[in-house]
């Protein structure tokens, strides 16, 4: 394993020990509104300065974007961290949240961890050596079809600017899809696609630390991630697709006819 790579999964596997003690007892923590629907609570952020503690500890010089501290430091190497992301899922004792980091070296992503506590799930991979899943190797699907495919997505939850775009988009995967699933961690829906448990993923807005870890993944898995015209602005814009080669075709062309020109 790369040494960054060890580096990022020792500090996965920190985060997830503060979540799963913070889990036996939800009730007690203190739960504040970032803003409407968006929560935060002492588990985010101390998740969030043990990964930074690992990982400044090994690498000092780094670089790091963190959903809840922000910028710090400039290096050609940037730790992009989303120290869990689910919180909504993880406050109500629904197991679907993650742990996900990312390490872009000048500006391409280089290493990735995704880690589910809940199944002790560890998503890895490293530019150019694969991805995988607890030490085996994994691929995305290999489904031909969209109307075979499950496919993965985010509801709008914020911005609610892309509604009407969004449930247009929706309506129609419904009816061409063999289903939709909402999971609501788009980290995990990321390394799901990876693994081949879910054959594409689409969602509007996301911000770097939902996708920066799970599209390496996919990428290193053999699949496909772009923005709704398959370019890719996706880590900038937040607007993602993914999927198999295949899926992730057929997904661009269902969604294209309901892209307002602020999503094209
Ligand atoms: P978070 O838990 O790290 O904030 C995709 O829907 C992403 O949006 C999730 O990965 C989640 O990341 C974020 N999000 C924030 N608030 C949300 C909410 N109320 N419902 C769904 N997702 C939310
Ligand atoms: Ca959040
Ligand atoms: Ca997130
Ligand atoms: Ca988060």
């Amino acid at each position: 394993m790369h040494p960054m790579l060890t580096t990022a999964v020792k500090a996965a596997r920190r985060a997830a020990g503060i979540i799963n003690r913070a889990s036996q007892d939800i009730d007690a923590l203190t739960v504040k509104h970032k803003n409407h629907n968006d929560y935060v609570t002492e588990v985010d952020r101390a998740a969030e300065q043990a990964i930074i503690d690992v990982l400044l500890t090994a690498y000092p010089n780094h670089a790091i974007l963190a959903e809840e501290s922000g910028a710090q430091g400039s290096s050609e190497y940037q730790w992009v961290i989303d120290p869990l992301d689910g919180t909504t899922n993880f406050l109500h004792g629904f197991p679907q949240y993650c742990v996900s980091i990312a390490l872009l070296h000048k500006g391409q992503l280089n290493q990735a961890v995704v880690y589910d506590p809940s199944r002790n799930d560890l998503f890895t991979a490293s530019r150019g050596q694969g991805a995988y899943l607890n030490e085996r190797r994994i691929r995305v699907s290999n489904r031909l079809k969209l109307a075979d495919s499950l496919i993965g997505t985010g509801f709008p939850y914020r911005d609610f600017s892309h509604l009407d775009a969004y449930m247009a988009m929706f309506r129609d995967m419904l009816q061409k899809t063999s289903g939709v699933r909402r999971p609501g961690s788009a980290a995990l829906d990321l390394a799901y696609v990876a693994a081949g448990r879910l054959d594409g993923f689409w969602e509007i807005g996301l911000n770097k630390w939902d996708i920066a870890a799970g599209c390496l993944l996919i990428q290193e898995a053999g699949g496909l991630v772009g923005d709704f015209n398959g370019d890719d602005s996706y880590i900038d814009t937040g607007n993602v697709v993914a999927g198999n080669p295949k899926i992730f075709a057929q997904l661009l062309q269902t969604l294209a006819p309901h892209l307002t020109t602020a999503l094209k």
